[in-house]
């Protein structure tokens, strides 16, 4: 039986090996290993969306630096820069609702008529 390596391992091998990350990704992703972060990164593997990591090191205070608050002024991981649509994410369920309607999967193919996401 062939089993596939979850998504988060795969970002894990991701952040020690840079060098597989590819010119033409479209999203710039800021996360590190801890569960909010894992969901985007999960989403993002499972629709095989290019993308670049950036580690936010929590411990080392890399989310209270102007860079990273300029993206989420609230400090936290994850958040997703998409250049091809000029959008800046946070908040993990919204990420993940953002990626799905981008992509056109994992959504039911019918909303229940008092559920609607809003962008920009
Ligand atoms: N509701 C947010 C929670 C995000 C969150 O709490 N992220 C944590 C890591 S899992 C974080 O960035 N903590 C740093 C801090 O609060 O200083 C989401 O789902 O994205």
């Amino acid at each position: 039986m062939i089993r596939q390596r979850p998504a988060h391992l795969k970002f894990q091998r991701k952040l020690l090996n840079f060098s597989d990350q590819s010119s033409r990704t479209v999203i710039d992703l800021y996360t590190t290993s801890s569960p909010n972060g894992f969901k985007a990164t999960i989403a993002l593997e499972e629709l095989a969306l290019p993308y670049t990591v950036h580690h936010i090191k929590i411990a080392s205070g890399d989310n209270r630096q102007p860079t990273f608050l300029s993206l989420n002024p609230y400090g936290r991981i994850p958040v997703i820069v998409d250049r091809e649509t000029n959008i800046t994410l946070f908040e993990s369920a919204a990420i993940l609702l953002y990626l799905a309607e981008k992509t056109g999967q994992l959504l039911a193919l019918e909303r229940h008529p008092d559920v609607d996401a809003h962008w920009g």
